[in-house]
């Protein structure tokens, strides 16, 4: 018999990872999406099988984190092995202006479905992943930043996860649930959301190549990032849920860079160098060759509170899942690249 999965978030950047790493290895895979007017299922359409066919083992259900009877009823049915809560508004200048929405579906959304593990008496057969992250770090406390490092979440964002992480380990303590935090740090692919900061780079330098734009506008050049690729991420993901006990781990590089040195070098990578000049506001990125100025600063991106510096130590997860980074900050930022000139 093969695993079965449940997936919340299955339509995002890790869902469609994590849906495809879980194929690959037999389970059968069931994923929430929203209704949406639009279709919102491009990054797992290549996943989807015809559900008439005997031999189909991916599934979708309508469903939302902020909908209890919902979550309830999918668990009931679907009796999985394993739930990866990987659903959420996820974008953290979103989070500033959808504050309650954001603390539901992130913050209640983990509760809804603890609770149902929990009512349902399946503690000995679910086993549940929480996508926690390094916004919870936030104001820095500490570098590089582990399992131990106090929070100090710095978003309506991280608060929510803040939330999160801690009924996950206040139900595994409570209830013996297997239950695991993944705090991950930033990571991105070519599937990652077009609005945050490196897609919306590759697209712009992408467009700007073939004449179809004249300018990125960015908010906080000094933000450092610590950036891993997603295909490699979703890999701890699952080691976390298949060791012997549940625990949690930080998941990252260990490298950082700021949002400057990423838009450098997607630029060097389509043959164009940046020349910055000014500061602050005022800091623009021309053309060497040409003179054109290429990037603005425009301070309609800048965040109420900023998270200025992540750097992760992934010493736990590699000592204990075996798990390191395989693509590094220079593969990662051709990747995206090269995807998006192609597109
Ligand atoms: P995305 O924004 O790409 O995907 C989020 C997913 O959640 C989408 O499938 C979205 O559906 C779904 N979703 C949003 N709101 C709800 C809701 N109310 N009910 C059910 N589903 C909902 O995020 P990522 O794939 O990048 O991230 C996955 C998870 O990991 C998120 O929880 C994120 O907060 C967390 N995380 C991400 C990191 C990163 O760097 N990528 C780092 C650390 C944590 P739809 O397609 O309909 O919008
Ligand atoms: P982040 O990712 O907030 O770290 O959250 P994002 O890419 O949005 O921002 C990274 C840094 O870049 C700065 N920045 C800009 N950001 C955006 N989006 N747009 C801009 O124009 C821009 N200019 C500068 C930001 O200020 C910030 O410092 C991501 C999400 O995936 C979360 O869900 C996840 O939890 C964390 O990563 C880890």
């Amino acid at each position: 018999m093969s695993k079965v999965a449940l997936l919340t978030g299955v339509t995002g950047q890790d869902g469609a990872y994590l849906a495809e790493l879980l194929l690959n290895k037999g389970y059968t895979v069931h994923g929430m999406h929203r209704r949406s007017s639009l279709s919102n299922t491009g990054r797992i359409d290549h996943l989807l099988q015809d559900p008439h066919q005997e031999s189909s083992n991916f599934f979708l259900h309508y469903g939302d984190l902020t909908d209890s009877a919902n979550v309830f009823r999918l668990i009931k049915d679907i009796e999985p092995d394993e739930i990866y809560n990987l659903g959420a508004q996820s974008h953290v200048q979103v989070s500033f202006e959808t504050p309650e929405y954001t603390a539901n579906s992130d913050g209640l959304g983990a509760l809804r479905i603890l609770e149902a593990i929990r009512i349902l008496g399946l503690e000995d057969k679910s086993k549940f992943y929480q996508a926690s992250t390094s916004e919870l770090f936030g104001k820095v406390r500490e570098v590089p930043q582990k399992e131990t490092t106090p929070f100090y979440p710095r978003s309506p964002y991280s608060i929510a996860k803040l939330y999160a992480y801690w009924i996950t380990i206040n139900y595994r303590e409570a209830y013996d649930m297997f239950a695991c935090n993944g705090i991950l740090f930033n990571h991105e692919s070519p599937l990652r959301g077009e609005t945050f900061v490196t897609r919306k780079i590759t697209i712009a330098v992408s467009k700007i190549k073939k004449g179809l734009l004249d300018k990125l506008y960015l908010g906080n050049l000094n933000a450092k990032r610590d950036w891993g690729f997603a295909g490699d991420y979703v890999e701890a993901i699952w080691l976390m849920l298949n060791q012997d006990k549940p625990d949690d781990y930080v998941i990252a590089t260990g490298e950082t860079h700021s949002v400057r040195e990423f838009t450098e070098l997607a630029f060097r990578e389509a043959n164009i160098d940046i020349e910055w000049e000014g500061e602050g506001v005022n800091e623009i990125g021309r053309d060497a060759d040409s003179g054109k100025v290429l990037v603005e600063v425009d301070p309609m991106f800048y965040r109420p509170t900023e998270v200025d510096l992540l750097i992760g130590d992934p010493s736990k997860a590699r000592e204990r899942l075996g798990w390191k980074t395989k693509v590094s900050f220079e593969e990662l930022v051709k990747m995206m690249v090269k995807s998006d000139m192609k597109k």
